[in-house]
């Protein structure tokens, strides 16, 4: 007899089991238990079958973060259907493209964007709605949970989710993840980071990624613990709720932000037991200015959309500043040069990954799946790093061109392609730079074509704002003669990025 390997399964042990225990808690609004979003979640199942999603198809969501857009994640799972998150600041030429991709059965997106949403989407794909606070064309029309549909019945290796990831020739591609990956991940971050039923955590991410998705939220079921669960990340609010709370995960900018609040010391946070941050590199200085202040070393873990989590300082024992700590129990990495055998320790090289969390592939891309696995299974994840003779990790710089910006990725080829698209422009490159709050900021340089030269700054700015979302344009844009290039013809980004950083 097979057993269901759904991911649901797993995540849906506590509220089984407790469904009175409160699971998000809304501050100043309501408290939602285990049992009231598995119900609500249930009926969305149902909602969502009546509109055609099926096992398998893919039900694409760009909606703003609320408990029901949990729920909806947690219906798609019960389908067996591919939950497909985007952005709620992607814009219509962005999300034009995902939805001809991935060719969804169902999209459901804000209700101010319906008709916009209609046009992109392909004749069949049924469209509903929902808004930030539950209202919409989604939860209006759905019934009571009538047959509650049973799990579906899935395998390890079927895909549970596809997140988009951008790609370096600025077509993203989407990385399929698995019910096993997702589920194999999370019960290993529960186990090394001794999340427990009596666990708080600040619930502050994006739900649309990795780290808000799957990292924060499924520890969370799956230790049958409580979130205060944020719209976004506010650092006064955050302060003023630490008391309450036992866990916070975040992005460096989240600490960086927390460090400006004159509320942040030893008092406001005597109830934590851990500060997580991930998604792009803590400095130092963060680090040790954090410790300071309040008395705790911030635990840094280092992960990707490809592969879930991958390494992680440790819960008890020495967290060390500008390292990723230790690869996780069950996931084998290995630091490699260009002719792919493993450095000694110590030597930067490409930092490859393999175990039960590497993802299945991207989405209709064989060949580029197949071009980013080694024969013997490792992924190359486009990182550089070394690894310490105790097997710490330490990352120093990627492969990839790829900017982290608070971080939300942005791949610079995406912006160059929009940015050369307009008139008046007639070359462009885009570098990230040091910045105090984002990490790393997106900086451009930019030749003007004949008719362009009373083109401003802001004009440029506010016309990508039509075609990318505000995270991906550009901070600061410098007009200049010709872009810096080598003898080969290449554009010289490090020249440009040194020139660049004074901007910012
Ligand atoms: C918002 N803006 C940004 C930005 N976020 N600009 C650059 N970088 C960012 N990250 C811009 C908006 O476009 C807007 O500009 C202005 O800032 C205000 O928008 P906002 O929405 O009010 O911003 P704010 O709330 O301050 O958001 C900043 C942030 C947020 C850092 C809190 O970006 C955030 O939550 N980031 C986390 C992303 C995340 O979850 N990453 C994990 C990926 S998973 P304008 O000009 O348009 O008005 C992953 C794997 C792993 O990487 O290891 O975890
Ligand atoms: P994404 O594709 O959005 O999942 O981003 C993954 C990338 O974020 C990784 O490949 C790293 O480059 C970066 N990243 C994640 N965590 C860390 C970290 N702790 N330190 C440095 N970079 C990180």
């Amino acid at each position: 007899m097979t057993t269901n390997q759904n991911l649901l399964n797993a995540l849906l042990r506590h509220a089984v089991e407790v469904p009175d225990a409160p699971f998000l808690v809304v501050p100043g609004g309501r408290v939602w238990t285990y049992g009231d979003v598995v119900r609500l979640s249930a009926r969305l199942a149902d909602r969502l079958a009546a509109s055609g999603a099926r096992q398998g198809e893919r039900v694409a969501v760009q909606v703003e973060k609320s408990p029901e857009a949990v729920a909806l994640y947690l219906a798609c799972l019960r389908l067996g259907a591919i939950y497909l998150p985007l952005n709620p600041a992607y814009r219509s030429a962005e999300v034009g493209y995902f939805l001809a991709d991935a060719e969804p059965a169902v999209m459901v997106c804000d209700p101010a964007r319906r008709r916009e949403i209609g046009e992109l989407a392909r004749p069949g794909c049924c469209i509903l709605t929902l808004d930030a606070d539950g209202g919409g064309s989604l939860l209006t029309n759905a019934g009571e949970a009538c047959g509650e549909l049973p799990i579906a019945v899935c395998a390890d290796d079927d895909v549970a989710a596809i997140l988009y990831t951008s790609g370096t020739t600025g077509r993203s591609k989407g990385a399929m993840l698995t019910h096993g990956n997702l589920r194999s991940n999370a019960e290993t971050l529960v186990d090394v980071w001794g999340m427990r039923t009596d666990d708080v955590l600040i619930h502050a991410l994006p739900l649309y990624h990795v780290h808000g998705l799957f990292v924060a939220l499924h520890c969370t079921m799956l230790a049958g613990a409580r979130a205060i669960f944020l719209s976004r990340f506010d650092a006064a609010e955050v302060v003023r709720l630490l008391p309450r709370a036992t866990i916070l995960m975040g992005v460096p900018t989240f600490y960086s932000r927390l460090l400006g609040e004159p509320g942040l010391d030893v008092a406001a946070c005597r109830s934590m037991r851990l500060f997580i941050s991930g998604s792009a590199p803590l400095s130092a200085e963060i680090f040790h200015a954090f410790h300071q202040r309040t008395g705790h070393a911030i635990l840094e873990r280092y992960g990707m959309t490809e592969a879930g989590m991958i390494c992680s300082n440790p819960l008890h024992g020495e967290r060390v500043a500008g390292t990723v700590g230790y690869p996780l129990p069950g996931v084998e990495v290995r630091v490699v040069g260009d002719d792919g055998r493993q450095l000694p320790d110590g030597e930067v090289g490409s930092l490859e990954v393999r175990g039960p969390n590497v993802f299945a592939g991207y989405w209709r891309m064989p060949e580029k799946t197949a071009a980013e696995f080694r024969p013997d299974g490792f992924f190359v994840t486009g990182d550089l790093a070394r690894r310490f003779p105790d097997g710490r990790i330490e990352l120093v710089g990627r492969s990839k061109d790829l900017i982290i910006s608070g971080g939300l990725n942005v791949y610079p080829k995406e912006v160059e392609l929009a940015l050369d698209r307009l008139e008046g422009i007639a070359e462009s490159a885009v570098v990230g730079v040091p910045h105090p709050d984002f990490g790393e900021a997106v900086v451009a340089a930019v030749v003007r074509a004949p008719g362009g030269e009373g083109l401003t700054e802001e004009q440029v700015r506010t016309r990508l704002r039509s075609d990318l979302a505000g995270y991906k344009v550009p901070k600061r844009i410098a007009f200049v003669d010709a872009l810096p290039r080598n003898a080969m013809g290449k554009v010289q980004k490090n020249l440009l990025r040194q020139h660049l950083a004074r901007l910012v």
